[in-house]
């Protein structure tokens, strides 16, 4: 039987995480990750990270797919608990699709999933931010408003914005103002290594500020879909035109060795730089170009995945 048939049958979370899962649109959960997966996963990655990070902690280092290259990306992804628990809480065969590992903490800026990633019928897709090393409230916890699941999605169109992401600052500043106006307070992900998160897609949350600029805060965040659905990039999306994604699933029976793209020299030891101030938010342009393309192929990713690169060094080198 495959690990998709089997998550259909088993369950893994108790009723009291459903709840909690409901009620505030996340929970944290220990899947059992063997401790070893997650080391090996950190030191083999860590060549591969542009070591610009070391010294600008919220520049956008991140990896997009290693689960193509790196297998225990891929353990992580497809992990039985996982799928079997994300059955539990949507109804529906989980099917993964993106992998994204972080070196430090990304101060992102608070967002729902819902922007980059949605489905016909709506709200099945979720993330599962696994904890590679302890998060404290100093390395950049994740950042989240529990309940904001259930409020309404917010579109491009609500904020009043053309789609695309030249408006995503825009899509931002727009969400910083709806969180302020709700008043509901920030919950931090505070995780002991090996746990993960699990959000719902319409749940707003980001990376919170990185207080420590010499600590690293190793993470990996699985994207998935639901079967049964249509998918699409809502940044992409208008009334008149549905930027329809065909993903590339993550077969969790399957898995095949696929060479990266060309990467940064590799470097052998993290040798964190100290900041003299904290920097929230250090290169203002050109902003990290984000990764969901509609319909985009696998050679096309691969090519935007370097001219993002080519313009984050362009950007520093203009700084
Ligand atoms: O890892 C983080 O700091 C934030 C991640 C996040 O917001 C996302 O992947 O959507």
């Amino acid at each position: 039987m495959t690990e998709l048939a089997k998550a259909d049958q088993e369950t893994f979370l108790t009723d009291e995480q459903i709840d909690f899962f409901n009620q505030f649109g996340y929970v944290i959960v220990d899947f059992g990750f063997p401790e070893e997966t997650l080391d090996e996963l950190v030191s083999t990655l860590h060549p591969y990270y542009n070591p610009e990070h070391l010294s600008a902690p919220a520049f956008g280092a991140r990896i997009q797919d290693a689960w193509k290259f790196v297998k225990q990306s891929h353990t992580l992804a497809t992990h039985k608990n996982v799928l079997i628990s994300l059955q539990q809480l949507f109804g529906r065969q989980a099917l993964p699709f993106q992998t994204l590992n972080f070196p430090v903490g990304t101060q992102q800026l608070t967002h729902s999933d819902t922007i980059h990633f949605n489905s016909m019928p709506s709200g099945f897709m979720a993330g599962v931010w696994v904890a590679l090393e302890d998060v404290d409230e100093n390395n950049g916890p994740l950042e989240y408003f529990p309940g904001t699941h259930l409020l309404s999605e917010v579109t491009m169109k609500d904020a009043r914005l053309e789609p695309g992401y030249q408006n995503y600052p825009d899509y931002e500043r727009y969400i910083a103002d709806y969180v302020a106006k709700l008043g509901i307070p920030a919950s931090y992900g505070l995780m002991p290594k090996g746990h993960a998160l699990i959000w719902h897609a319409n749940l707003l949350h980001g990376g919170s500020r990185q207080n420590d600029h010499k600590r690293t805060r190793h993470s990996q965040v699985t994207h998935y879909f639901f079967e049964g659905c249509q998918y699409y990039t809502p940044m992409h999306s208008t009334d008149g035109h549905i930027a329809f994604r065909h993903p590339e699933w993550i077969d969790p029976d399957n898995w095949v060795m696929r060479p990266p793209v060309p990467v940064p020299e590799p470097v052998a030891e993290p040798v964190m730089e100290p900041v003299p101030e904290p920097v929230m938010d250090p290169v203002p342009e050109p902003a990290p170009v984000p990764v969901p393309v509609a319909e985009a192929s696998t050679a096309e990713t691969d090519l935007l995945t370097k001219v993002a690169r080519l313009k984050n060094w362009l950007g520093r080198k203009l700084k």
